[in-house]
């Protein structure tokens, strides 16, 4: 399928999705939601593919909210279906056996704070800004910012961050946990392939199983969390690649994934 908004890279089981809406600092519009969601279930299609990038175009905006002006127009129906479809779109990055990593290069509001939240891994640029302001606008997040920030920073700071709609810079990002890692613009790229290089090269059972291991963890209380790790280890125990690499390990070389 041909995207007016989106560019895609794949290489060696990694495919790259780049967000370019420049005019608007790539603010994600119906299409734009639609291309995404679209290509999500592209990728999810195609085996070859384990690691998703999730970037925006230029070096000012990751992605810089829901598209305000469509917004505006938008009566009760219409709000609905953009809720749905964006929702489910995030739902199904959130839940897919492909990892997914945002390197925000620069602003990720709203929206696309949102879109970041919903990756398993969000590496940002120093010039990165983030935040919820979607208070200023007089609504409130739509596509699981009151969630996903408040389970990865806590209550307080989601609160802060939510009623204020201040942005955090890259560096207070890091320090409250919104992203992992920070590094210059001019590294954003090879620090964010080299990770993804790192996954790659794991057993892409076990990944699948820890990430679904891990979302566990927000969803339930610590019992059912333990149980659902137990089940997903003996899950993986039964792989062909748990064999390959405690072999491997115990024959001093490198193992051989097959996915299997
Ligand atoms: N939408 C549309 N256009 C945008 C935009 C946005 N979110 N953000 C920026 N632009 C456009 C600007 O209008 C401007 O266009 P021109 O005037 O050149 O035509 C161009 O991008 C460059 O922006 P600026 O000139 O403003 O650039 P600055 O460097 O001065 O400022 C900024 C950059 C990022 C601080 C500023 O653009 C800004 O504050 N942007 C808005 C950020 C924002 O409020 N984002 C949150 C949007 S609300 C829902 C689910 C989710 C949501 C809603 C509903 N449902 C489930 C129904 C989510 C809501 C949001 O995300």
């Amino acid at each position: 399928m041909e995207y007016k908004n989106l560019l895609v890279a794949k290489e060696g089981g990694i495919a790259t999705i780049t967000i370019s809406r420049p005019k608007a600092l790539n603010a994600l519009n119906a299409e734009v939601i639609g291309e995404l969601y679209a290509l999500w279930k592209e990728l999810e299609a195609d085996e070859n593919i384990r690691v998703v990038i999730i970037t925006g175009d230029g070096e000012k905006a990751f992605v810089a909210g829901a598209d305000i002006g469509e917004l505006k127009e938008l009566d009760a129906l219409g709000g609905i279906e953009l809720s749905k479809r964006g929702q489910s779109l995030l739902w199904n990055i959130e839940n897919s056996d492909m990892v997914s990593i945002a390197a925000v290069n620069g602003f990720a509001l709203g929206g696309g704070c949102e879109l970041a939240l919903a990756c398993d891994i969000r590496i940002a640029s120093e010039n990165a800004q983030l935040g919820q302001p979607e208070v200023n606008l007089g609504i409130i997040p739509g596509y699981g910012g009151t969630q996903r920030l408040t389970r990865l920073v806590g209550k307080g700071m989601s609160k802060l961050l939510t009623f204020t709609g201040d942005m955090a810079d890259a560096q207070e990002a890091y320090r409250i946990g919104l992203v992992e890692k920070v590094v210059p613009q001019a590294e954003l790229k090879e620090t964010v392939n080299k990770i993804a290089g790192k996954i790659l090269s794991k057993g892409p059972k076990a990944i699948t199983a820890a990430k679904r291991s891990i979302n566990a963890a927000a969803n339930t209380d610590l019992d059912s969390g333990l149980r659902y790790e137990m089940a997903e280890f003996g899950a993986v125990c039964a792989t062909e690649d748990s064999k390959e690499g405690t072999t491997a390990f115990m024959e001093k070389r490198k193992p051989e994934f097959k996915g299997r």
